[in-house]
């Protein structure tokens, strides 16, 4: 190629690359998912999985995530420096390649061990796309290299800047308010709750995370460092920390099968739910997938042969099933997969039909070795089962009974249902009022064309520590289960949801501002999160929002949600204005209720959502645990947990 070929070469490839650049600003949310809180924050999981892509492939183990004062933020490994000699197809240095064309996606040596990757795995191209401003420095045999582009187009050809004895790449972009027009600003809670599952699903990594826009009371930045020896392991002890464990320690494998790396861990505690959590390529699989089956394959075919062997099914008048064998069951299945395929609704389903068998084996043989070498924990865990299955088939007539009553109900809705007349469920709405008193109030206050109030008792049950034929006892939550029409229950799976019959759109948790109400809203949550999670899933779950104040004087009224409104609502009053705090919804009569946390043109209802499922699990089994202290102080600081949008 001559060099004027090159030229005009190198041009066509570079407008090619801008059009590549232009469709991800044109439809971001195709690459990142969306342009809100997640999308934000997903460009930083992208260039970080860049990083952790160089770890497994053996080449870097330190990794620095800055959030720096502008919210724009640095990410820098030890890994090999993203290559800056000329590409030979490009013409450009390849730096430049991989920062400026979608779907270079940065490997181009075959060999490369490219598992790891975002969500979408789009590349650091697309964040080059989506900030304002991006450097890229290269450390890389004795040299540094520097390129900086604004809005993914290059500013200047890579250049070297000066020597140094350092490997490693440092990109630091600020995320562009063009694109991202509802928030610019990173949240340290979720990138920490990120980086920190990272570093115990890579284990031997050292991840590193500061915070330069704040400092703590020594003056210093607040920052955390991930790292993790055993991995998996530790992850389980890390998520199972409030509940009690059954047996002596995590049981815990990692092999490959058919060229598949599979890492299991997994635990019995006294607890009665599930929790499994499945990850392929660092991903968190959602929606499972054939990985989750092969575990549950391996796990049953195994516990069952042993049980079976063991004599102690003998006496036993009825079935076991497959849920039985995972009743207060926390586990991880992390697999490496080549190609995954992604299906289902948030494609985060795991489709590879090769990857069951190579799970299921690879659990088997672990599980078989466990059960013969500690007899001890394997008899707790067959007697665990027994209770299950037996309890299940308790559970099974309560639940029935639920069926019927919901079935037959025409006429049957809960008594203390004050329904709507709206019959469309997608304009209806309820609300769910802790206590009698303020479901009176609500009552009176609701425009009952499209709003039902059910009052609930008091506390409601905490599902976290009872049984499932308990909860389905429970008259509150059957309460709950016949005012929204939802049914629960298969011969499959007891915990399949149908919400085909879903009467409110809108569900919303009512609560007084303060402590005791957090609790009961988060009891709530929490029976929404482990019996309901679909619903969440889908949006309908909110949270009112009622004032903490009023502020008053002389006919000037006005509502605070923050002592910081309080102050400024007292200053614009001309100061020394009565202020009546709120302790309880009770203390509103049914003109401000509506005013303030019902009527739709000036509520704030904050939808929950589930961001981050290991965490969300983890944070509810320890507000509604055993261990009083955390739970308290948990609760004062955020009232609730489960990311709130507003
Ligand atoms: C392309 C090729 C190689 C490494 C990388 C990209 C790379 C990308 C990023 C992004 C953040 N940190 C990174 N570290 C490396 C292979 C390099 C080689 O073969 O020498």
């Amino acid at each position: 190629m001559s060099e004027e070929q090159k030229k005009n070469n190198y041009g066509a490839d570079n407008i090619q690359a801008l059009e590549g650049m232009e469709h991800v600003r044109m439809r971001p949310s195709m690459y990142i998912g969306d342009v809100g809180v997640r999308g934000l924050h997903h460009l930083v999981y992208e260039v970080v999985d860049n990083s952790i892509d160089e770890a497994l492939a053996g080449h870097c183990d330190t990794i620095d995530v800055i959030i720096n004062e502008d919210n724009s933020i640095t990410t820098k490994d030890d890994g090999r420096g993203i290559p800056v000699d000329i590409h030979k197809k490009e013409g450009v240095s390849a730096l430049e390649v991989v920062m400026t064309k979608i779907g270079a996606g940065g490997k181009f040596d075959k060999d490369s061990y490219k598992v790891s990757g975002g969500l979408h795995g789009v590349g650091v191209s697309c964040v080059n796309a989506l900030s304002e401003h991006l450097k890229a420095t290269v450390h890389r045999d004795g040299k540094i290299w520097e390129q900086e582009y604004e809005r993914g187009k290059t500013l200047y050809p890579v250049k070297p800047v000066g020597e140094t004895d350092y490997r490693g790449t440092i990109v630091t972009f600020k995320p562009d308010p063009q694109i991202f027009t509802q928030v610019t600003e990173y949240n340290y809670d979720t990138l920490a709750s990120r980086l920190r599952e990272l570093a115990y699903l890579n284990k031997g990594i050292t991840i590193t995370l500061t915070d330069k826009r704040e400092t703590d009371e020594k003056g210093e930045y607040i920052s955390e460092t991930f790292h993790s020896e055993e991995g998996l392991k530790e992850f389980i002890r890390f998520l199972d920390g409030n509940r009690e464990p059954l047996i002596g320690d995590v049981i815990s494998m990692e092999g490959e099968k058919n060229d598949i790396p599979v890492e299991v861990a997994m635990i019995y505690n006294t607890s009665y739910s599930e929790n499994l959590h499945s990850y392929v390529n660092n991903i968190n699989t959602h929606e499972g997938g054939t990985h989750l089956s092969g575990f549950r394959r391996g796990l049953t075919t195994t516990l069952k042969k042993y049980a079976d062997a063991s004599g102690m099914l003998d006496k036993l008048k009825f079935d076991i099933s497959g849920d039985d064998f995972r009743e207060g069951l926390t586990a991880i299945v992390s697999v490496k997969v080549q190609e995954p395929q992604f299906e289902g609704q948030t494609k985060t389903k795991l489709g590879n039909r090769e990857v069951t068998s190579a799970v299921s084996q690879a659990v088997s043989e672990m599980l078989e070795i466990y059960l013969e070498e500690n007899p001890t924990d394997a008899k707790t865990i067959v007697q665990k089962v027994i209770l299950a299955a037996t309890a299940r088939h308790a559970a099974r007539k309560a639940r029935e009974m639920v069926q019927r009553k919901t079935v037959m109900s025409g006429g049957g809705l809960p008594g203390k249902l004050s329904d709507c007349s709206e019959q469309d469920p997608e304009k209806c709405e309820v609300f769910l009022v802790e206590g009698d008193s303020a479901g009176g109030t609500a009552k009176q206050g609701r425009d009952r064309n499209f709003q039902a109030i059910l009052p609930l008792r008091g506390k409601i049950l905490n599902v976290e520590k009872a049984m499932q034929h308990k909860v389905f006892e429970n008259e509150e939550i059957r309460n709950i289960f016949t005012a929204l029409g939802v049914t629960i229950g298969t011969e499959e799976d007891s915990k399949a949801l149908n919400l085909s019959k879903l009467r409110y759109h809108k569900i919303v948790i009512m609560c007084d501002a303060d402590v005791d109400g957090s609790h009961i809203a988060t009891l709530i949550l929490t029976f929404f999160f482990r019996y309901m999670k679909d619903l969440i899933e889908a949006g309908h779950v909110y949270i009112a929002t009622p004032p903490l104040y009023l502020v008053k004087k002389g006919q000037k009224k006005e509502y605070a949600w923050t002592d910081k409104e309080r102050d400024a609502l007292n200053e614009q009053f001309g100061g020394s204005a009565s202020i009546q705090r709120y302790k309880g919804l009770g203390e509103m009569n049914a003109e401000q209720l509506w005013d303030t946390t019902m009527n739709p043109d000036f509520r704030t209802l904050r939808q929950v959502t589930i961001d981050n499922g290991t965490e969300a699990d983890r944070i509810f089994s320890m507000l509604m645990g055993d261990e009083v202290p955390p739970r308290r102080e948990f609760i004062e600081k955020n009232a609730v947990y489960a990311n709130i949008d507003a």
